[in-house]
């Protein structure tokens, strides 16, 4: 590896509610795991973030008085009503139990403000606040970072637009990325999104 280009792998919102029977269940979102701990033994820094709600968050249906999956406002914003999900110190927040965390040097929590939804692991959705990771991996020298996780279509998909904007070469390790898919064809979407900003795909 190129000394001068210190990689870091985001292990982007890897928790059991996007899990098979968690609360904002993505498909074959397990499937990420066996993956993602594939993908850290080639990483010298590893980072993880963890959506974290406070119950009753503005991004929750149930808070709006809306349906799950619809479209509502928030911060300003379109905002899709989510299901209940990552309510901090829920089991539901907890990273999965299979996800190799060992070598997890930081995690970086999001979507605590219950005014804004935050899906990058940057910047909240209104870009107010930012979580401090950019700082972060400059103050450890990362010039690169490859991200993965949950889900393709937001999270993963917001971190890697930011990950550009503050100007690291960015790679999407998609064969460790499932996606939401409110509408067919949005992961396809995504990945065509982030190839034409810079991102490179690698499907491993
Ligand atoms: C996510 C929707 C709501 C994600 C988080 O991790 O992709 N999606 N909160
Ligand atoms: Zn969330």
């Amino acid at each position: 590896m190129n000394l001068d280009s210190m990689n870091a792998l985001l292990l982007i919102d890897i928790q059991n509610d996007f899990l098979p029977g968690g609360a904002l269940a993505v498909s074959h979102g397990d499937e990420v795991i066996a993956a993602a701990n594939r993908l850290i033994s080639g990483f010298p820094l590893v980072i993880a973030s963890q959506d974290w709600h406070p119950a009753g968050h503005g991004s929750f249906a149930s808070a709006q008085g809306g349906v799950p999956g619809t479209l509502g406002t928030l911060a300003g914003l379109t905002q899709v009503l989510w299901p209940d999900h990552c309510v901090q110190g829920t089991r539901g927040a907890d990273f999965a139990a299979a996800l190799d965390m060992r070598r997890v040097e930081a995690i970086f929590r999001k979507g605590v403000d219950p005014t804004v939804d935050s899906y990058s692991a940057f910047w909240d959705n209104g870009r107010r606040r930012s979580t401090g990771l950019a700082g972060y991996l400059r103050e450890r020298g990362v010039s690169c970072v490859t991200v993965c996780g949950l889900a393709t279509d937001y999270c993963v998909r917001f971190t890697a637009l930011d990950a550009v904007d503050a100007g690291f070469e960015v790679t999407l390790a998609l064969g460790a990325c499932r996606g939401v898919e409110l509408a067919a064809g949005d992961v396809e979407r995504a990945v065509e999104e982030l190839r034409a900003r810079g991102v490179k795909v690698m499907l491993s």
